[in-house]
């Protein structure tokens, strides 16, 4: 088992001004004491994560290998503000119906702070197109996943906080807002009961993705994690820009 905490990395922007160079240049402004320089360098780090960027790749199985096949032992990844890409391809090794499953466990966490707004599903994300175009992915709280063998599957599924059987049709949708619902998945003969459900964002925590396709043949997933600063750091920091802002117009310090 991995317990090392997962790191965010923080937003590293050329074109943000560092709160020093903020600091700097806001106390050679009359009516600006330190402590409002101080509030617009810490507007400026909460909002820096708010700004559209880069993709990061946080796993990808061409490059870094084939992801955990053991429920108990997820493989971490470590995620960035911004958009994390996860890819890699799950399936089952010939001949069908007893072949070895290459299940992908990974885990993640969110840190204080953070929230995970969405996973949408990416264009190259492969299923099987013989019975029914779908692949499994499934949401669980904590550092491990839930044992694939446990029956019956209304006792499984109670055990995920959401999932979703996921295919190209999926592409470009998020399906965070679809695991939520934690409702049962209709699509005979792959009737699946109903999981927990959970409110989003997704907020701080450690959790488990597990991934994994039944039927014969390797089968591509591409999924974008996205993470931001929670809902109660943007507005702290929209209120702090007002206040500063009302502050500069006026031209005064802070009693
Ligand atoms: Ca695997």
């Amino acid at each position: 088992m991995f317990h090392s905490m997962l790191v965010a990395r923080p937003p590293a922007d050329a074109a943000v001004p560092s709160p020093r160079a903020l600091a700097r240049s806001s106390a050679r402004r009359p009516g600006l004491t330190p402590l409002w320089a101080a509030l617009a360098a810490a507007c400026v780090l909460a909002f820096a994560g708010t700004e559209a960027r880069a993709a990061t790749t946080a796993w990808d199985e061409a490059v870094q290998g084939d992801l955990s096949n053991d429920w108990r032992n997820p493989a971490e990844v470590t995620l960035a503000y911004g958009e994390n890409l996860i890819s890699g391809a799950t399936g089952r090794a010939a001949p069908a119906g007893t072949g070895v499953i290459d299940r992908d466990y990974l885990s993640f966490t969110v840190l204080p702070g953070q929230t995970v707004t969405a996973i949408t599903v990416l264009a190259g994300t492969q299923s099987d197109t013989v019975s029914y175009p779908v692949s499994f992915v499934g949401l669980i709280a904590g550092d491990q996943g839930v044992d694939p063998a446990t029956t019956p599957t209304s006792t499984l599924a109670a055990q995920l906080m959401g999932y979703h059987l996921y295919g190209p049709a999926d592409v470009g949708s998020d399906i965070l807002a679809t695991m939520s619902s934690g409702t049962a998945f209709t699509g005979a003969p792959y009737n699946q009961p109903a999981a927990q459900g959970f409110s989003l964002p997704l907020g701080e925590g450690t959790y488990t993705l597990w991934m994994q396709e039944t039927v014969v043949g390797q089968f591509d997933y591409r999924f974008s994690v996205t993470v931001v600063p929670e809902p109660a750091s943007a507005v702290l920091a929209l209120a702090g820009l007002g206040l500063l802002s009302r502050r500069l117009r006026r031209g005064t310090a802070p009693r």
